[in-house]
């Protein structure tokens, strides 16, 4: 492995090969992550990074695209007949320019655009101040109930007829929750705003039918491509047909130059793994370990945000264990625990140490785990919060997590 690699930069070789053998000793519970197939692996290291292929299928500013176009065509394809799209765009280089992308088709910088708030759970690209989104847009954001901690659909609403937004957001990336993609959806109705809806955390479980899609609701979806989809870093747009023109011109050359085409092959590669029976099981487990690891963790003293999970992703509360989530992540880590601290529902705390950590079961169930690990998990958690300042425990504890994970072998990483 990495044959030419080493002899050419041993340095960077050297770190591959750490962050291979890191990615499969420790359990990795950051929701956004995943394992891709080692089918997925291969095409993104291809010769298809060294073509430039400006412009869609069967129209390109530069020749020799015999081979990258029916590449693109075959990942819009299996794009539309898995998540039942009228059209679909594969260039976006990720989800943020994908989202920029939606932005530049309809709205102009000053009009108000209305999204769920970072700090509730949104993404910086849903109107936050400190992203282009916000400081080019005028940024309305609602949130959470503060009692329930599901989102407010009623203020939700009030503030969308107060404001009118041009662009109506749907989506998160720290929410445990199904999100009801149709209230959004009579909102935008009623206001004549555009509707679009950021799966990226849950594109995977929309393809295995582990939970309901918004496809058919929105205007406009786009997601990212390796989150639970499990495929290379990218992103993608879903469409109904009349907003094709826009969206294609927004992408390119509103925004992008050529597509990353090793990527685009993965993409094409993963929504073919993601059409199997195979994949089906793997959404619905993914949902399933995430609801066994939230009893377990709530039956152990853990504070979850909404008090469970409906989805990939737990938001826990550890300030009423007596630490924040900056030092218990870091904590988790050096015991073979991956995840990330994040802010919790009206956190009084600084984002850099915030009250809460955010997990999720993407990673793990593509290794096979179940529900008996999922109960271990949470005992490994357990123990890492009382003994968050003895390295020693710590240290045990991430041996007995390499032990385990030796018995789950990872996608793509060679046993
Ligand atoms: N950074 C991603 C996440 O971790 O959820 C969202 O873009």
């Amino acid at each position: 492995m990495l044959e030419h690699l080493k002899q050419v930069d041993p340095e960077i070789a050297e770190h591959v090969q750490l962050e291979t053998q890191r990615q499969h000793d420790k359990i990795r519970l950051i929701p956004s992550e995943n394992y891709v197939s080692s089918a997925v692996l291969e095409v993104s290291g291809t010769v298809l990074t060294n073509k430039y292929s400006e412009g869609y299928p069967g129209r390109r500013y530069y020749e020799g695209q015999q081979h990258i176009d029916p590449i693109e065509r075959l990942a819009i394809e299996r794009a539309k007949s898995l998540f039942g799209a009228e059209a679909a765009n594969v260039q976006p280089y990720s989800g943020s320019p994908a989202n920029l992308a939606v932005y530049f088709a309809f709205c102009r910088p000053g009009d108000t655009v209305m999204g769920m708030a970072l700090d509730h759970g949104g993404h910086l690209t849903h109107g936050w101040g400190v992203s282009i989104t916000g400081a080019y847009f005028n940024p309305v954001r609602y949130g959470l109930h503060p009692e329930t901690h599901l989102i407010d659909y009623d203020a939700m609403r009030d503030l969308a007829r107060k404001h009118r937004p041009k662009l109506l957001i749907a989506g998160a990336t720290a929410y445990p929750r199904i999100i009801d993609f149709q209230i959004f959806a009579d909102v935008a109705k009623e206001i004549g705003a555009i509707y679009m809806v950021d799966m990226a955390h849950i594109a995977g479980l929309v393809a295995g039918g582990a939970h309901p899609s918004p496809v058919p609701l929105a205007d406009i979806v786009t997601t990212t491509t390796h989150k639970t989809l499990r495929g290379p870093r990218g992103g993608m747009i879903l469409m109904k047909k009349e907003h094709r023109k826009s969206i294609q011109k927004a992408v390119f050359p509103g925004l992008q130059g050529g597509p990353h085409n090793h990527t685009t092959g993965g993409i094409a590669v993963a929504l073919k793994e993601a059409a199997t029976d195979d994949f089906r099981a793997y959404a619905h487990k993914v949902v399933e370990n995430a609801r066994h690891l939230a009893e377990q963790l709530s039956e152990k003293g853990f504070k979850l945000v909404s008090g469970g999970t409906d989805n990939h992703l737990i938001l826990i509360d550890v300030t009423s264990r007596g630490t924040t989530g900056k030092p218990y992540a870091r904590a988790l880590d050096l015991a073979g625990i991956e995840c990330n601290y994040n802010t919790v529902p009206f956190d009084p705390r600084p984002p850099f140490d915030p009250s809460g950590v955010r997990i999720g079961t993407p990673a793990l169930t593509s290794r096979g785990m179940g529900k008996p690990e999922m109960a271990q998990l949470a005992d490994w958690m357990h123990r890492v919060i009382e003994n968050q300042e003895n390295e020693a425990e710590l240290g045990r504890i991430a041996a007995e997590v390499k032990e385990l994970c030796a018995a789950f072998p990872a996608p793509g990483i060679p046993r």
